[in-house]
């Protein structure tokens, strides 16, 4: 099961062939540069290469009229007077005498990618191409797009392929109106855009592209905007939108097929968007999508004008879908004050459509949109003008880190009555204590096979951090004395910062440690409010890890952030006997987990658990998760408690706010 990847030259040939500014940056090399990143990084080899087709007629009509399908086909006829005066009648766009062929490739390299994902010819896949789609609205070119490639897309995967319920994605800076307006009463199409807004001072300057357009008739909750009313937003205003916004709403939705409105202007040096997210960013974007849908998930290409950053976006999101090891995402600051206002704003106006919001705050006493009418203020200009200069500056930035496969992908540490699942590697160590542990042995510690156990867990956890080996999956008989023996010292030496997840039940804890070498996340049935500092964080649920909703939420809006900000250099994953989780749930934990530490997750299991070994192994792998079926609505008292939970851990941890009141301003990049 590959990645796709769908490209050809032939939609690098056609261009701008007059003066116009707006559209000047439009340019072929967009396609070039963006494909020859990937041939030169050796992605493109280990991609399934799928040529494009032309969009029919009938396809193209999907979400086009035909007066304006009939009008388009003229334009290959047109003198260049023509097609300049063609262009006039429409905004921020131009036409070609070739561009007529390239949009119906563009829209037909939509349809093949989705051909190729459902019958599982590959797993996902990226198209490259030129004209982008998500301006173009059912009988108008827009902002350099002629047919909506990913509507149409949308559509067709409806209709040809029977699928229930497709998530669109637009990670482009501009608001894809074109795309809203065509699902904005259908609740079989969930539309989710963040786009650079300035209260309606940028382009398109709609109305329209605010929080509030939340969807029409029975499409009421199924159109998400997240309006950006500054630039200069960031990593962690990017990652805290997802965790908050976009993967509540997504996982309550359980689409059948994910698509991406993947525009990479989104990112630093753009000069449309003036953002200042690293072009890493969209592995993580690419990986958050990944578990959802069963990894069905189709990015098709955009925006994107900065010649650099768009290549390394590319790249990072194809070797993402390929399943390489994500890039650390390090050194995030708090979520910005305007970020947190837009935030608090989407979750408020939504919250009445999805049980995973439902406990959203209300939105900022100052309600945001209102603002847009008290522009003229003058101090605000002010500020506003020197973000902007700042995040228009920027020219440079460091490449992208390396992202080296490890030669064991995922090694097991097993019983011998238990047989290595395929694609794991048996873990062999040598039969000698760990040096670390030695000391141990002399002072006469009881439990021999303990330390033996433990042993071998520190020579496997030092071959993930030498990055000989990516995950890690061990079966051990008494669990709390394995991790107890693991943790109570673990030397800092071996490991800066330990991320311990523990799902289920644990008696004794009383080796944590307060000092941040450990960041230890709980989620049980268990109340253990009083035991809680910074570094032990117990999630208590009514029915413990045997409640989907709840389980959700709490990885969604407490571990992902979390985990996000502290920024792990190994994950360990305990499950404790009958901790009641079912092996969706877990492999969808397992999958989210494996976005940090470069992949480095260790699993602890008990031996009488092996019927887990299966789906544990599998999701290890990076194999996309079942998606949760049976998500029951979110129970009122978890919800309220985790939301409490949440808010009280936010003064500790910036990435669990969800509101802007009491937060700082802060300078840009
Ligand atoms: C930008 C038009 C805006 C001028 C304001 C799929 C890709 C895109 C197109 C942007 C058109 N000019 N400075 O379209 O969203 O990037
Ligand atoms: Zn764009």
């Amino acid at each position: 099961m590959g990645t796709a990847l769908i490209y050809d030259e032939e939609m690098t040939k056609y261009k701008l062939l007059w003066v116009d500014p707006a559209c000047k940056i439009e340019v072929p090399e967009r396609l070039t540069v963006s494909y020859e990143a990937l041939v030169r990084s050796g992605l493109s080899d280990r991609c399934v290469s799928i040529p494009p087709r032309e969009a029919t007629d009938a396809e193209i009509l999907l979400a086009h009229s035909e007066e304006y399908l009939e009008a388009v086909k003229k334009t290959p006829y047109m003198t260049l007077e023509d097609l300049k005066e063609f262009t006039l009648q429409y905004g921020d766009v131009y036409f070609h005498p070739n561009i007529y062929h390239c949009a119906k490739l563009a829209a037909g390299s939509a349809l093949q990618l989705v051909d190729s994902v459902m019958t599982g010819k590959v797993r996902n896949g990226i198209a490259l191409v030129r004209p982008p789609g998500h301006h173009s609205m059912r009988s108008a070119a827009n902002g350099f797009c002629v047919f909506n490639n990913v509507a149409i897309a949308a559509q067709y995967a409806k209709q040809k392929h029977g699928v229930k319920r497709v998530l669109i994605v637009d990670w482009d800076i501009h608001h894809g109106q074109g795309v809203q307006y065509c699902f904005e009463d259908d609740p079989s199409v969930l539309y989710y855009s963040w786009h650079r807004y300035e209260h309606q001072k940028f382009w398109p300057n709609l109305r329209e592209s605010d929080y509030d357009s939340v969807g029409k008739g029975n499409g009421a909750g199924f159109n998400v905007n997240v309006p950006w009313n500054k630039v200069g937003m960031e990593n962690s205003d990017y990652l805290s939108i997802f965790c908050h916004v976009l993967l509540p709403v997504a996982y309550e939705f359980c689409p059948d097929l994910v698509l991406v409105c993947a525009g990479f202007d989104s990112a630093i040096g753009d000069p449309e968007g003036e953002m200042c997210a690293t072009p890493d960013i969209f592995a993580h974007l690419t990986h958050l999508l990944m578990n959802l849908a069963g990894g069905k998930l189709c990015a098709v290409l955009e925006g994107g004008y900065n010649l650099t950053s768009l290549p390394q976006s590319v790249c990072q999101t194809v070797q993402t879908l390929l399943g390489d090891p994500l890039p650390q995402p390090a050194g995030l600051r708090s979520p910005c004050k305007s970020a947190l206002e837009s935030l608090q704003c989407v979750r408020s106006a939504h919250r009445r459509y999805w049980s995973f919001l439902k406990h959203a705050a209300n939105q900022p006493s100052t309600d945001i949109s209102t603002k847009r009418i008290k522009l003229a203020n003058e101090e605000e200009g002010k500020t506003e003008m020197a973000v902007e200069e700042r995040a228009a500056e920027i020219k440079e930035w460091p490449e992208p880190p390396e992202r080296p496969s490890p030669p064991v992908r995922c090694a097991s540490l097993l019983p011998e009555d238990v047989a290595c699942p395929d694609g794991l590697k048996l873990f062999s160590s040598s039969k000698d204590l760990h040096p670390l542990l030695a000391s141990k042995l002399q002072n006469g510690a009881d439990d021999q096979d303990a330390l033996i156990t433990v042993s071998r867990l520190y020579a496997m956890i030092e071959k993930m951090l030498t990055n000989e080996i990516g995950s890690g999956l061990v079966l051990i008989s008494d669990i709390s004395a394995a991790m107890m023996g693991a943790l109570q010292d673990l030397p800092s030496d071996l490991v800066d910062r330990v991320l311990v997840v523990c799902v289920g039940k644990e008696k004794d804890l009383n080796y944590l440690t307060t000092d941040g070498k450990m960041l230890f996340v709980q989620i049980s049935d268990e109340d253990k409010e009083k035991e809680k500092n910074k570094y032990f964080i117990p999630v208590s649920l009514k029915k413990g890890c045997s409640d989907t909703a709840g389980f959700i939420q709490a990885v969604l809006g407490l571990l992902l952030p979390l985990a996000y900000e502290y920024d792990p250099t190994l994950v360990l994953l305990v499950r404790t006997p009958g901790s009641g989780v079912d092996d969706s749930m877990w492999q969808q934990l397992i999958g989210l987990l494996l976005g940090f530490a470069k992949g480095h997750t260790l699993v602890l299991m008990q031996t009488n658990e092996k019927v887990h070994v299966g789906p544990t192994a599998s999701a290890l792998l990076g194999r996309p998760a079942p998606p949760l079926l049976e998500l029951q609505t979110l129970d009122q008292e978890d919800g309220e408690a985790l939301e409490r939970l949440r808010e009280r851990l936010q003064t500790d941890w910036k990435m669990l706010q969800t509101t802007s009141e009491g937060t700082e301003e802060t300078l840009p990049c």
